[in-house]
Parts: C-alpha cells; structure tokens; sequence
C-alpha cells in the first residue's frame, strides 16, 4: 500500500490489488453511489488483507449505462472519498473484475454470469421498490408490473427478481449448486423479503423450482450503514481538486460505514470481518435500530427540512429546533421500541447519528432522502406507532413526520415552487390531491393506501385527527414553525 499526503488534510490510499488473479465469486445488482462506497469498499480491502479471489462483476439493470462504460475505460476502477468534518481520506477500489448491463451487453450475458458455477454470491442494492414486494405484508407485489412482464417473459427478465430465479433455474438445469442472494438495501428484514420475493416469483412459474431453491439458495439478512448521498458535477471536482484524479466514477461519503450480516451463505462468503463487517446469527434487531433511529430520523428531516427550505440535511441541523427534534425522535419515539441485545447502548447511537447528521462536509439532500417515501414510511415508522398507540405513550415527531410528508408530496412547496415528487405511487398521491378536498378526507385517502398504512389506523378517530391537525398546521403554519413549536 503506498500513501500519499496531498494538502488539504486529505491522505490519499491506493492499493495493491491485482485484479488478474480475481474471479467473479460476487454478482453484484445496482451499482448505485452506496454499493460502490460500502461493499465494493469492504471487498478491496478485505482483499488487499487477505490476497483472497473474491471478485466482483457489476450489474446495474435501470441506470448506470454511461457509468459502466466509463468503468470500463478505468479498467473497474475508482475513488471513494471519505469525508470527515475535518479531513478527507481518499481510496482506490480495486475489487471488480467486470462489469455487465443489459443494454451494453444483453441480458442473456447477465443471465449466463449468474449461473457461471464460482459464483457464490448475488448481492443487491436495488433501492426498496426493486423487491417488487408489498412493503406491508412482505410479500410478492404480483401487480407490480415488472413482475407480470416476467412472468410472461421469464428468459427475458426486467425485474432483478426475475433475473436471479432465472439465473436459478439454469444452475438447477445444469446441475449446478444455489447461490446465496444478500440484500444490501435499507429494507425491514432484507433477507427475508427477497427471500418471500423470489420464492413467491418463483411458485407461480414452477412449484418444483421454487422447491429446489428453498433448498439450494439462502438470503442472508443485512444491517447496511454508510451515508453515502448521490453523486453531483461539485462531487466529482471536488474529488479531483482533493485528489489530482479526473474520476467520473468516483463518490464520496462520510468516514463511518458499518455492515453487519446474518452468517448464512451456502458457497462461502468472504471474510469482510477482517476489515470490519460483523457475522451474527441474527441481524433483525440490528436492522429495526437503524432503520427506526437513523433512517426514521432521516424522513422526518426530509420532509420537514425541504419543506423548511432546507437543502441539506446538515443545514435542516444547525437549526437547534430540528436537532432537538431529530433526537426526540430517535430516543423518545422509535428507541423505546426496540428490542436489543444486552448491552446496546442506544442513547450513544443516538448521539452519534446527530454527529454524523451534522457533518457539514456531507452534502446530503433532504430531496434525495425524500424519494420514494412510499416504501420508506411502512419501515420506517409503521412498527413504532403501532407501539406508542398500544402503550398510549407519545408519537408526536412521528406524525408530524407523516403529515410532514403528506404536505411534501403534494408538490408544491411553502412558496408555491413545484416539488419533483419521486416516488412509485406519485399518480396515487396526484390523484388524491386532484379528488380529495378537504384535510381530513385527503388525510384518509392517503391512510387508505394499504401497502403503506395498517388499516386500522383509520378507524382510530383520535389518530386521524391527530395527524390532520399537524397536516394542517404545517399547511397553514409551515414546516419550521411546527418543528419549533412542538
Ligand atoms: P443510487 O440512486 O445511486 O442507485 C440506485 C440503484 O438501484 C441503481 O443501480 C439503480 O439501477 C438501481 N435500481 C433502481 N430501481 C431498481 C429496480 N426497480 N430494480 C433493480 N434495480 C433498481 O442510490 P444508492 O445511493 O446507491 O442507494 C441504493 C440503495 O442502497 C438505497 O435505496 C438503500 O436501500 C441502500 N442504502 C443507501 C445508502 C446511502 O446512503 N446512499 C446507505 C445505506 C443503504
Ligand atoms: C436515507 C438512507 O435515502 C435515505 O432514505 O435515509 O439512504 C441513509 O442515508 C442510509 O441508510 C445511511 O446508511
């Protein structure tokens, strides 16, 4: 490993990876700014320790064209710049050995990889829609369109679901073994919904099939943790000017990452623990804290900093109120609710994540964080209100968080500017706003969307008026007046 110092306090690490004696062991779905900060990461230096082959093949099925063309001309390689309040740490990744894209490629070319007999590994980071799941029961979302493409089209998937049952089935033709699919994604039990996803997909093709990877594959379960926000031009100068590289596929993220993985991989897995990834036997309690303290804290300073006019989730903090209320939120409304092995200390965690929430460095987006709240929400806040209204203790941060988002996607915000609403369900949300009129009833037909609501949270009268009283406030008040009023 050679290092060196440049200015700025930015330390810049290469490595020595020899990318020839890699083999593709790890198919890795969604090649997106987080995979390339956290896994892509953990597997170089993991590899760099250990010599060991444990290479990647990048796939990315709905963006990431251009990016894998220019990965290409790198031969895989690329920059993460971890960035401290303070100083910088700039890294090589040099764990991919190849790359694939459907429309660079083909899909046949994916589906041949996936079934190569070394691999061992497909991981995923897909972003929550692409489980093609309903968030709510976990299950199969058989009117996802994706989903009834391929299961029309199973040799000519679009979904990465239908892309690895798939790849499945071609092993089992071929007499090869499973593989184990790890989701990587910010979902509640990650392992299990791609497992219900994939199983579920799977049944309605062939019984047999789906019986034959019941038994051959396994889903671990991961916690994921880097905050990793999305790539912008100023990203990209920023690095070269830290790094004297002219790196189009370089991204940045804040210097903390943890990864924590149930142990279940039926073709080995790589020792990410020597560079530290943690193995247990079960993840779920670790995820629900994350998801609840830290992600949950996230969409409220989503919804209520856009709507405050807040860029960045940084500038939504050094606002004392949002603070305040952003620890309220982890400590008072989703850490009572968690379940956790002795000795998790949450009140540190929850100090830490403000920490981490303030570094100016990061530029984070309360819009990006913003997206597809639909599938968010469910994970995010369905258990812990579901708590607090059976031990009739506080919720308030979380409605303000729901209404806050319900007021977002509206699409317009405090001085009437249009919001570029991203999210599967936006016709939904569109439609609700085009019939609905009054506040309670738009407030009851977005509690009437099932695969975000437990149903029973509308004949709750107090609930619903609880939450259309915020709706309304933020609409009448605004967002900065009801985070500081509270
Ligand atoms: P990104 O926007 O850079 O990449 C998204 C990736 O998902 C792309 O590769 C895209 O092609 C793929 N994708 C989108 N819809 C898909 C679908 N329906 N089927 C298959 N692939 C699909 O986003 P980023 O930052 O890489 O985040 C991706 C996911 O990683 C998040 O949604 C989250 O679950 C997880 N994550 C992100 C963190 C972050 O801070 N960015 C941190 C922890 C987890
Ligand atoms: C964020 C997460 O975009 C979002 O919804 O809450 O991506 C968050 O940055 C990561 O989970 C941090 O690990």
């Amino acid at each position: 490993m050679s290092i060196t110092k440049v200015p700025l306090k930015t330390m810049v690490i290469d490595n020595q990876i020899n990318q020839e004696i890699l083999k593709t062991r790890i198919v890795h779905i969604g090649f997106g700014a987080f995979h390339r900060a956290h896994q892509a990461l953990y597997t170089s230096e993991m590899i760099e320790k250990n010599q060991s082959d444990w290479g990647i093949c990048e796939v990315d099925l709905f963006s990431g064209r251009e990016l894998i063309k220019k990965l290409r001309l790198q031969n895989h390689r690329y920059l993460v710049a971890e960035k401290g309040a303070n100083e910088n740490t700039i890294k090589m990744v040099g764990s991919i050995k190849e790359s694939l894209h459907p429309e660079l490629d083909s899909k046949q070319a994916i589906l041949e990889k996936m079934a190569e007999e070394q691999v061992a590994i497909i991981s995923m980071t897909i972003t929550e829609k692409g489980y093609c799941a309903d968030h709510s029961t976990g299950l199969l979302d058989q009117t996802n369109s994706l989903i009834i493409h391929d299961l029309q089209n199973p040799s000519e998937p679009h979904s990465a679901i239908g892309y690895i049952v798939e790849a499945l089935r071609l092993r089992r033709e071929r007499g090869i073994n499973g593989f184990s699919i790890m989701s990587c994604d910010n979902v509640q039990e990650n392992g299990h919904i791609a497992k219900a996803a994939i199983l579920g997909f799977a049944s309605l093709l062939d019984a047999d099939l789906a019986k034959w990877i019941e038994n051959n594959a396994s889903f671990p379960c991961t916690m994921v943790d880097r905050i990793v926000p999305a790539v912008t031009p100023e990203t990209l100068n920023e690095i070269e000017a830290l790094s004297g590289i002219n790196d189009p596929c370089a991204v940045a993220c804040e210097p903390f990452r943890q990864w924590v993985i149930e142990d279940n991989f039926v073709q080995g897995r790589p020792d990410w623990n020597i560079v530290g990834a943690e193995f247990v036997e079960d993840v779920v309690p670790f995820e629900e804290m994350k998801l609840r303290m830290l992600n949950g804290s996230h969409s409220f300073l989503a919804y209520l900093g856009y709507l405050g006019g807040y860029t960045y989730i940084s500038d939504a903090m050094t606002n004392e109120a949002y603070r305040n209320a952003a620890l309220e939120m982890m400590l008072k409304m989703q850490a009572i609710t968690l379940n956790m092995p002795e000795g998790t200390n949450l009140e540190e965690y929850a100090y830490s994540l403000i920490e981490r929430f303030t570094n100016p460095s990061l530029k984070h987006q309360t819009w990006q964080i913003a997206a597809d709240g639909s599938q968010k929400i469910p994970q995010r806040f369905g258990a812990s209100l579901q708590f607090h209204l059976e031990h009739n203790s506080s919720y308030k941060w979380i409605v303000i968080a729901i209404a806050g988002w319900m007021q977002y996607v509206k699409g317009l915000d405090e001085k009437g500017n249009t919001i570029d609403v991203r999210d599967p369900l936006v016709k939904t949300f569109a439609e609700i706003y085009a019939i609905e009129k009054s506040p309670e009833e738009i407030v009851k037909a977005f509690l009437s969307i099932e695969s975000i609501f437990d149903q029973s949270l509308l004949s709750n009268t107090s609930f619903v008026e609880t939450l259309t009283n915020t709706y309304i406030l933020i609409g009448d008040q605004g967002a900065n007046f009801v985070v500081s009023e509270q």
